[in-house]
Parts: structure tokens; sequence; C-alpha cells
């Protein structure tokens, strides 16, 4: 036996032979075989270190391994583990092999459900979890399209706080925790898929309340009385909280399922909800203790019905699958199915998916409970079943159904609980009824054996003449009983005419009918045809209407356009006008302007008057008066100004005045004759 070279141990390194399209991963490491059952005699135990040999071995005598990234195991580290376990559980195993006798050891193993340990058993146990995390973590990253993890102990039983069922640390559980807890990696949802023939009832527990994890387990259920037993398995358990729906039970009802009973899983629960939940990653709880010929699973699934299984999820999560060894115990059917789901990720040869199905009726049953339990939480479920589904006539090759159960099936009426199987009758007469044509086609008597067959080929042989010499007491039996024969067939003929004589009287009663139902069809159409011509009136007067409307409503729209256009001149003669009246506006305001200004000005003017000189010169004017000198004044007009002149003398002789005084800007003396005191005033402007 070979095993992989010592420097392919951490990064891995692909073979030189040929590259491959695709990269797998392959964890394989002789140190996880140091785990053994301390008794030596005896029957071995049957989770053992060959187990893990004889995969390799095949692998390796296929040339398989030469084609994949092969890895070394690597211890997990305590971290990882605490993720799943609780801190006791990871001491007791990181303990167990050190500091014990093997008396003490087994004392401990005995507070155990199948579970026993040496002296390897922790190194193997961190060495199996550590593999599967390796490989989880290279297939996350994308350096590995895909991986197979060929560990042991298996994980799938063991619980937070105990070993269970030959199983140490939760190999995928801590993988998948450590996949989710690496944010880099970018893995939010992943599928888990265990195919091990017992429940995964430690799996279920550590995602029981997590939606991020969609855990699938198909197993042997048979009322909670298979290991490891209990309504654990059931598939009424769907998870809790946020994790409800996202935990998934397909309970077998008996022993010997095949591929048949795994496909019609696949194809009616687990494909449908896979495409829902779109993991994007795939890690499989690969155990083959459901494959052909296990002792412990009795069970009948073949390497290429694996190799179905597996084809099915490469569909999803881009094909980023982990597959992480559980249980199989059967040597060859181990190496074999595993061998054959190699093959399936190096995507050797195409699969023949195209597979009749022919499962248990059990098996019907148990999917129908199951998507209905499920229907809530993956409406994809809820659709009905095809009506016809076909289950298995045939009875069961001798090599399954004589298999010995194992420990875990004896259970009381274990008879009682083998599968009901269909012996079909059809089939069994048509195969005789087969023979017998064959041998009287061949015309070779002696190999005959059925006696009656026989004779008649005899006699077939003979020549008329023998045939005349030998009425012997066997011919004449013979005729006597063909001739009871042909009474029995004058019989049959007879119940035939009556037969026939029904059928005839029948039919002629048909025709009756048929006649009958033939005028109410013809009454019926002619109905019809009324019906039609009379719609067809209404229709050409609602037509005739409709025109008469169209041109009605013609003529408004006409009207309607002319007042329109009319509406629109006015309209935009008002807009003229409204633009010559703002102007108009603007002028006036412009005016209103100026002569406010002008007031303002005048005011102003009158302001500045009263205090002028000229003025106060008049008001002394005005005491003039009384003194008898003649003061008048006129007025000049430059420009728009007023300008005063006044005029001082005496005025009584009528001749004008002989002295003047003047204010402003003095024009020629105004020379008035006047005869009375006269005083002119103007306005003051200046
Ligand atoms: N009555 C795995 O396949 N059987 N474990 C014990 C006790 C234990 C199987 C029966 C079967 C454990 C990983
Ligand atoms: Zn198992």
């Amino acid at each position: 036996m070979k095993f992989p070279p010592n420097d392919t141990s951490r990064n891995g390194t692909q073979s030189q032979q040929q590259e491959e399209k695709r990269r797998v991963g392959l964890v394989y490491d002789e140190r996880m075989c140091k785990h053994a059952t301390p008794k030596a005699k005896g029957e071995p135990h049957p989770e053992n270190p060959d187990r893990i040999r004889a995969v390799w071995d095949k692998l390796e005598s296929v040339g398989i391994t030469q084609r994949c990234v092969v890895f070394k195991a690597k211890e997990v580290e305590d971290k990882y583990i605490a993720a799943v376990h609780s801190k006791s559980h990871i001491n007791l195993i990181k303990t167990i092999s050190c500091n014990k006798t093997v008396s003490q050891r087994k004392k401990v193993a005995a507070k155990y459900d199948s579970i026993y340990f040496n002296e390897g058993s922790s190194e193997s146990a961190y060495l199996a979890a550590g593999s599967v995390l390796e490989v989880a973590e290279q297939v996350a990253k994308g350096e590995l399209n895909s991986a197979f993890a060929i560990v042991r102990p298996p994980g799938h039983h063991a619980e937070k706080s105990e070993p269970m069922g030959f199983c140490l640390f939760n190999n995928v559980a801590i993988a998948a925790s450590f996949l989710l807890e690496q944010k880099k990696l970018g893995i939010k949802k992943i599928l888990i898929v265990d195919w091990d023939v017992h429940h995964g009832n430690a799996t279920q527990k550590m995602f029981w309340k997590d939606s991020r994890v969609l855990s699938f387990s198909v197993h042997r259920h048979e009322n909670g009385s298979f290991y490891p037993g209990g309504d654990d398995g059931s598939h009424t358990m769907v998870g809790e909280g946020p994790g409800l729906g996202y935990n998934i039970n397909v309970p077998w009802e008996n022993a010997h399922c095949d591929e048949a009973d795994y496909i019609a899983v696949w194809d009616h629960i687990l494909i449908p909800v896979a495409k829902e939940f779109n993991a994007d990653i795939i890690l499989i709880s690969a155990g083959f203790d459901a494959a052909i010929g296990d002792p412990l699973g009795s069970c009948c699934v073949t390497p290429h019905g694996f190799s179905i299984l597996l084809k099915k999820l490469m569909e999803f999560s881009k094909g980023k699958i982990v597959m992480a060894l559980e249980g199989g115990y059967n040597l060859d059917s181990l190496a074999n199915s595993v061998l054959a789901c190699m093959e399936v990720l190096l995507e050797d040869a195409p699969i023949d998916e195209s597979y009749e199905v022919y499962p248990f009726e059990s098996t019907w049953r148990v999917i129908k409970d199951v998507r209905e339990k499920l229907s809530s939480f993956w409406p994809i479920l809820a659709k009905k079943l095809p009506k016809t589904l076909t289950h298995r006539l045939k009875p069961l090759h001798e090599i399954y159904s004589s298999q010995s159960e194992d420990e875990d099936d004896v259970v009381p009426n274990a008879s009682l609980k083998r599968r009901k199987r269909q012996n079909s009758p059809v089939q069994n007469s048509l195969s005789i009824k087969g023979k017998r044509q064959k041998a009287l086609d061949t015309d070779d008597s002696e190999d005959v054996e059925d006696p009656q067959t026989r004779k008649v080929l005899k006699m077939k042989k003979m020549s008329n003449a023998e045939l005349a010499g030998k009425l012997d007491v066997d011919c004449v039996s013979a005729m006597t009983e063909a001739a009871r024969r042909l009474c029995g067939m004058e019989n049959e003929v007879d119940v035939y005419r009556d037969h026939i004589r029904q059928l005839k009287d029948k039919v002629a009663e048909d025709n009756g009918i048929i006649e009958k139902q033939n005028i109410a069809i013809q009454e019926g159409e002619k109905r019809l045809q009324q019906v039609l011509n009379s719609e067809k009136e209404l229709k050409d007067k609602l037509l005739a209407e409709r025109v008469q409307n169209d041109a009605q409503i013609k003529e408004l729209k006409e009207e309607q356009d002319k007042v329109m256009t009319a509406n629109n001149h006015m309209a935009s003669e008002i807009a003229a006008r409204d633009k010559t009246l703002t102007i108009k506006e603007r002028e006036i305001e412009v005016l209103k302007q100026q002569l406010a200004n002008l007031e303002a000005k005048g005011k102003e003017a009158d302001a500045r008057g009263t205090d002028c000189a000229y003025c106060r010169l008049l008001a002394k004017l005005d005491r003039l008066r009384y003194v008898g000198q003649a003061v008048f004044m006129t007025q000049h007009v430059v420009g728009q100004w007023w300008f005063p002149a006044i005029f001082s003398g005496d005025m009584t002789n009528g001749s004008g005045g002989s002295r003047r005084c003047f204010l402003g800007i003095w024009q020629k003396p105004l020379v008035v004759n006047v005869k009375k005191f006269v005083c002119f005033m103007g306005i003051c402007k200046a």
C-alpha cells in the first residue's frame, strides 16, 4: 500500500500526469488508523482502520489518487471544535489517549453509547475533524472544485458533550461552523446532506435553530427502533426558531431500500429544496452503510446509485461539494461506492441519470409525509405528486432478502417489517406460457419437461397411419378429452352468440338514442341560428345608429372648431389690447410721476417762496402803501419763469414812477400809465 508522499502534506500538489478539468481534493492519512478497538480477538469492530485503508487502496489501484490533489491530515484547532462541542467534551477527547490505562479508558467508554477508545483515538479524532475542515476551506476558496475526506472516526452521531455511535468529534459540523465563521470565505448558506444509513442526530441538534445550515438526513428509522433511535430522526423534526424548516428528515419505514428509493427522495424532496435554498457549498455526511452488502444498513444502494445521487447534487453550489466519510462497513461496497463518487467529482464519464425508478410503496408514503410536513416552509413541496407513481413489483434478489439482519434489525416482528413484495401474477403466468410456446416451436419433445406438452409434440410428429394405428387407450382418452373440450367450446360459442345478440340489441337501442340526440342537436342548431340572426339584426341596427352618431359628432366637432378659432382670434385681440392698455397705463404712470414731480417741485418752490427775499419785500411794500408810495409790480416771463419787476414812485400824477427797484433779473423797464395804485403780483418762482 502506498500513502500520499509527505511533500504534498499541506498545500497539496496536483499530479503531473494530465491536467484535470476539475481540481478534486483527497485527504487520507495513515495516522487515522490509530484509533482502534483495544480487543484483538474475536470479530473485528465494524468501525475499524481497514475501512479507510480499503478506500485508499481502491482509489490508488485504479489511478484515482494520482488525479487528485492529495492532502495529509492536519489536526483541528480547539477553537474550531469549540463552535459545536463543549469544553469538557474537547477535554475528554483530547486526554482520553494519554495518562490512562486500557481499563480506565474502557470504563470511560462504557459510559457512552457505542464508543471505544484507545491510545490513538485522540489523534485520529483531531485529524479527522482537521481534514474535513482543511478541504472545506480549500473548496470554499475555490482552490479546489470539490473534495473527499477519507476520514475516521466518523462524526455525525457525536453530540455537543458526548461521543456516540463510533463518533468522537462531529467533523462535518465543525467544518460547517468554521466556513460560516470565516466571513472572508463568503459562505452564508450550507447544505448538509447526510446519506449515512443512520440518522445524523448530532448535526441536526447543532444547527437546530440555525437557518444558515439546511440539514438533510435520509436514514432507516422504522418508528424509532433503528439506531440511534427515538423520535429525533422523525420527519416531524423540522428545526426551531429561525431554523424552522431548515431540518429535513426522511425516515425509512423498512430496510432494503435501494437507489430507486433514494432517487425518488432526491427528485421529490431534496433537489427542489436545494434549488430553493441555493447553498454556497454542500457538505455530504457520506456514510456508505446504506450500500448494498453493508452488514449494519441492510440496504441495497449500488455504487452507480451513489454516483447518481452525487451527480444530482453537482448541479448546485457551483459544484462546490465536500464529502466526508461517515459509516460504511462492508469494505468492498465502501471502496467501490467511494470510487464511484470520485469518478463523479472528477467528471469522468457522463452519468446516465435516466433511471426508471420503482421505489417501495412505503417510500412514496414517506415522501408524501415529508412533503406535507415541510410544504409550509418550502412551498415547492406543496405541489401534488404525479397521480401515477410506479413502485416496484419485482421480487427482491436472493442476495438481499436472504441476508441475515444485523443487530440493529432485531426487533419484534422483524419478518413482518420486511418489504411487502408484490409478486406479479401476470408476469408469472406470462413466463409459463412463454416457455410452453417456445417448446412447441422447437419441436424437440425430449427436452420438454411438461408432460402435456410432450404428448402433443409426440403426436404432432406421427404420420396419419401411425396415428390411426395408435388408437390406444391414451388416444381414446385424448379424444374424449378433445370432445369434452369441443363441447365446452360449443357452450362458449353459445354464450358468445348470446352476448353478440345482446350487444346488437344494445347497438339498436343506442342508435335510437343517437337518433333522438341528433334531432335535439338539429333543433339546437336551428335555435342557435335564430339567435345568431337576431343578433345580426341588432348588430346592423347598432351599426346604422353608430354611423349617424358619428356624422353628428363630426358636425358638432366642426362647429366647435369654428367657435374655437373665433375664440382664439378674440383672445389674441384681447391680448393685443391688453398690451396697448399696459403701454398706456405705463405712459399715464410716467405722466403721473412727472406731475407728481412738478407738484413736488412746486411745493418745494412754494415752501421756498415764503421765505424768499421777494416775499419779504412784498410785506414791506404793503406798508409802503400807507406812506403814499406807489409800488407796482409786473411780471415778466423768461421761459417758464416769472420774474417780478417792482416799480416804485409817486403814482398820483399819473406819470411813471421815477424810481425803480428790482429784484431778480432786470429786463427792459415796463412803463405803464396807471391811475390807480396797482400791485401786480406774480408767482414768486425765483
Ligand atoms: N444496539 C455510523 O454509521 N450501532 N455509526 C449500535 C446498539 C451503532 C453507526 C447498536 C451504529 C453506529 C457512523
Ligand atoms: Zn451509519
